[in-house]
């Protein structure tokens, strides 16, 4: 695995007009209302295919979606994070992006780190950037999901075999020919150790790229809790021993 050092923040201005236009920013949503509108903004400001992905939200997720993303796409039920992830690479696929884009809906990323994502896949260095909090920061970070987060890091280690320093993070960039060969079947939150495995089978090259993850009173609130984290290793277990 390569490293990349961070590169300048605010460098959206850098990135070329062109290489925008053909990224698309998969966001996945799951009764994200309040949050939403804001986050779609934000990355539109920059990028203009912002897929959203409604995750069978039952608060107005869709209606805000409408009125803010280029493209909106609804499971009728709610399936989970992975799944939503993966109907959103499938469509910006069919819509001929050459780069995928990952990017949550609950304010916790910033759109100043797309580029720093995006830079080691422009240059031909690999196909797949995997943003890290822990090379880069986490504002508010409480400690119990610090340890629930590096408790994740030594799993990755052991089960997946792949030594990164932050294994769940949702922000992530790949190019087409990754997106193409990534297939989510972890429909809930183990799709991100999932990934990891398909990192490896695969042979994409991959980096780790910082970036900061803000939490704030309603990502906490909303966010995954040290018992999720357990139910997330036994779906990603289960899901390995029935492959
Ligand atoms: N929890 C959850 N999130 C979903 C689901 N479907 C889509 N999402 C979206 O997936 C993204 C990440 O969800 P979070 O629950 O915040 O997970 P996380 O950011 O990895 O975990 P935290 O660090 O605890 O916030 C958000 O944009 C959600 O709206 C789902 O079924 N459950
Ligand atoms: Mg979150």
């Amino acid at each position: 695995m390569k490293q990349v050092d961070a590169i300048e923040e605010n460098s959206l201005g850098a990135l070329p007009t062109e290489v925008k236009a053909r990224t698309f920013v998969v966001i996945p949503a799951y009764n994200e209302g309040p949050a939403l509108a804001e986050v779609v903004a934000e990355v539109r400001r920059h990028f203009d295919h912002v897929v959203v992905v409604d995750d069978g939200s039952r608060d107005n997720t869709h209606a805000v979606a409408l009125d803010c993303a280029r493209y909106v796409l609804k499971h009728l039920i709610n399936r989970g994070q992975g799944a939503a992830i993966q109907t959103g690479i499938e469509f910006a696929l069919i819509r001929g992006a050459d780069f995928v884009v990952t990017f949550d809906a609950d304010g916790q990323h910033r759109v100043e780190d797309i580029p720093a994502l995006l830079a080691p896949i422009l240059n031909g260095d690999v196909d797949i950037a995997l943003g890290s909090r822990f090379l880069g920061s986490a504002t508010d970070l409480p400690a119990t999901r610090r340890l629930v987060l590096k408790a994740g890091v030594w799993f990755t280690r052991i089960f997946n075999g792949v030594r990164l320093t932050d294994a769940h993070n949702g922000l992530r960039a790949f190019s087409r020919k990754a997106a193409q060969r990534i297939h989510i079947r972890q429909d809930r939150m183990a799709h991100a150790s999932e990934i990891i495995d398909l990192i490896r089978e695969t042979e994409l090259p991959f980096v780790e790229v910082p970036v900061t993850i803000r939490y704030t009173e309603y990502s906490l609130a909303k966010g995954q809790s040290a018992r999720g984290a357990l139910r997330i290793a036994f779906h990603y277990l289960v899901g390995k021993m029935v492959d």
